[in-house]
């Protein structure tokens, strides 16, 4: 029987914004089937998304949804996760969303290990924009800030995460919506921060100018670049170069936030004793 998207889907924000063609809407299906398949209740999740195409990501999903400002995903979802522990909070943000001006959040919901779901969509440009270098731009690619070729070299996001301390850290793309869906399931009932690169194509402004003006030709070209971890591990150095693993990163068990401040709520009320050293997972 065919998946009934419709039950999770404002309808009558249909049809979406987005380019034909655009991976996001890939991974927005792919998001849908996950939660149905974790069996959470659409009253108990919330999409918080920041600005750009990608952050219309909170208008589609029927629940609860905050499309909040440029680069501030990560605050707001960890006030609302803190404030309601039970809820599944799932953030979408772009690569110059989550990465550039959104950097710093991004850092510190990893290091804090508070469990939230936090979705890059990854299209290696500013999308919404029309066609600015973003953090994840690759080097020696044409953008309209950079129309002689972008200088800096391409940002591995997840070895930011993994630095930063998410407790779980993978990266797919669009190309296989099957394997997306199953790492977001794995990622979505992990307890902690789970941080997802998803790489997706935007072959209306990182295409065209970049010999990729089709969706199937920038699809072809992220499939050139991402490489199964374990083939990864295998590659000779010189061979990793400019080549992404992908599949499970991280998938460690960590102290969650959300649990250590309730901790620190109880002793402050009294509820439980003063909380002493011992009490803490340490990290260092
Ligand atoms: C504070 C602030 N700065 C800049 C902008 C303009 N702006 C809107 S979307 C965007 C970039 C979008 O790129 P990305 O985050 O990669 O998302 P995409 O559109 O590619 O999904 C920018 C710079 C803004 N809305 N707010």
């Amino acid at each position: 029987m065919a998946f009934n998207y419709d039950k999770y889907l404002r309808v009558n924000k249909m049809p979406t914004l987005w380019c034909w063609g655009c991976g996001d809407g890939v991974i927005l299906k792919a998001t849908i089937r996950a939660i149905e398949k974790c069996g959470w209740d659409m009253d108990k999740v919330c999409i918080v998304s920041g600005i750009g195409c990608s952050g219309r990501f909170s208008s589609y999903i029927d629940c609860n949804t905050v499309h909040t400002t440029h680069g501030r995903t990560v605050a707001y979802a960890t006030g609302i996760k803190l404030a309601n522990p039970d809820v599944n909070v799932i953030v979408v943000a772009g690569d110059g969303d989550g990465l550039a001006i959104g950097g710093n959040h991004t850092i510190h919901g990893c290091r804090r290990n508070i469990d939230l779901n936090f979705i890059l969509i990854n299209n290696f440009i500013y999308g919404l924009t029309n066609s600015q270098t973003s953090p994840t731009t690759p080097r020696g690619m044409w953008t309209v800030s950079q129309k002689n070729g972008n200088i800096d070299p391409t940002f591995n996001a997840c070895n930011l995460a993994i630095g930063a301390g998410a407790s779980f850290v993978a990266r797919e793309s669009v190309i296989d919506p099957k394997k997306l869906e199953k790492v977001l399931i794995k990622g979505f009932q992990h307890k902690g921060f789970s941080f997802f690169d998803i790489m997706s194509n935007c072959h209306i402004n990182l295409g065209r100018k970049n010999k990729m003006a089709n969706a199937m030709e920038n699809l072809e070209w992220i499939d050139g670049i991402t490489v199964a971890s374990r083939k990864w591990e295998a590659l000779p150095e010189d061979e990793k170069f400019n080549k992404f693993p992908t599949g499970v990163l991280r998938d460690v068990e960590q102290e969650e936030y959300c649990e250590m401040y309730a901790k620190i709520q109880d002793a402050a009320q009294g509820k439980r004793a003063k909380l002493t050293q011992d009490d803490f997972e340490k990290k260092i």
